[in-house]
């Protein structure tokens, strides 16, 4: 989703770059001085691997990702001598591994002659779906795509309101209904509106309302199934909208809505805050989901596509971030 000239690109790389580093900062904080206080000229025998574990586990990397990196880690190196960026970066170098096949960014394209790409958002409220429906109307319409938004969370006046600032920044469309009206039906008339009048794109807000698990599955099954009707493909993409904060409670908010809506990718915004950026490992390692964006910021700037290596060298604290 970058696709401006060169050195822009990088400035604003360098800029996302920074935000994410600083937002890890929790969890590199962690990794970072721990790795350096344990390896300080040590030997990597056991002890020390097993304070790297747990050190680890502490970062929210999980504890099937921390075995497998003490593994990676040992190999080749195991009673030598080793410094903390020798750690560090074979700590990066190994999470690279883990993330590259989940670094699947988003395609936007039409779905085909007759019908729009149609992205259904979902997660819990507060995660950030509105927001990162906003940002990514604003980048694709930048690129030259026509975009419509469907305001499927009809029971916050708040979320529709959000869309319509958005929305009108960048020049999109937005179908609403009035408070409480049905989200099925409201997606189902912006489909046929969007395939009527020729637009690539339909982006699909959904509430978040966890505490009626049910109601929400019955809810977003009969989203589904309507859009179904128009376009036996659609949505052609589930997009699961996770908070970064909310650290090991993202993990079961992935198989919540395994569970209750066919989620086909992921979008994990708030990394810039104090995020707790370890649990996208552990994520990417238990699920293999897709990562399709991450957001770190408010600004339409600050969602772009997932970079393993850069990622997993912030997370690492490794000297050779500033390269990635
Ligand atoms: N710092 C930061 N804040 C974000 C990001 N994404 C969303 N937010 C904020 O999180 C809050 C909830 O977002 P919203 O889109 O309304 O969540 P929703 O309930 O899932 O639709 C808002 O205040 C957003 O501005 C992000 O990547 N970074
Ligand atoms: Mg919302």
């Amino acid at each position: 989703m970058t696709d401006g000239p060169d050195d822009k690109e990088k400035s604003a790389k360098g800029g996302w770059l920074r935000r994410l580093r600083e937002g890890l900062s929790r969890s590199t904080g962690v990794l970072t001085e721990s790795i350096g206080s344990i390896f300080t000229k040590r030997r990597l025998d056991n002890e020390a691997l097993d304070e790297l574990e747990e050190v680890l586990i502490r970062a929210d990397l999980g504890v099937r990702v921390a075995g497998r990196i003490r593994a990676a880690v040992a190999k080749g190196r195991f009673d030598r001598e080793i410094s903390a960026e020798e750690i560090r970066e074979a700590l990066a170098q190994e999470l690279a591994v883990i993330l590259a096949p989940v670094a699947q960014p988003l395609d936007p394209d039409g779905a085909g002659a007759t019908s729009p790409r149609v992205i259904l958002f979902v997660g819990v409220n507060g995660a950030g779906k509105t927001t990162t429906i906003g940002k990514l109307a604003r980048l694709l319409a930048g690129q030259g795509k026509r975009v419509m938004i469907a305001a499927g969370d009809t029971f916050r006046a708040a979320a529709v309101e959000q869309l319509q600032v958005w929305g009108e920044r960048a020049g999109v469309p937005v179908v609403t209904g009035k408070v409480g009206a049905d989200a099925a039906g409201l997606a189902f008339e912006a489909l046929e509106r969007a395939r009527a009048e020729g637009f690539a794109v339909l982006l699909i807000d959904t509430a978040g309302r966890l505490q009626n698990k049910e109601g929400l599955m019955s809810e977003l099954a009969k989203i589904r199934r309507v859009l179904a009707k128009l376009d036996p493909a659609a949505p052609h993409e589930t997009l699961l909208v996770l908070d970064a904060t909310t650290g090991q409670n993202a993990l079961s908010q992935v198989e919540v809505f395994g569970e209750i809506a066919k989620v086909t990718g992921l979008v994990m915004t708030k990394l810039d805050g104090t995020a707790r950026g370890g649990v996208l490992v552990a994520i990417a390692e238990r699920f293999g989901l897709p990562i399709r964006m991450i957001g770190v910021g408010e600004g339409v700037e600050d969602l772009q596509d997932f970079d393993a290596l850069a990622f997993a060298r912030a997370l690492a604290g490794s000297a050779a971030r500033s390269e990635a």
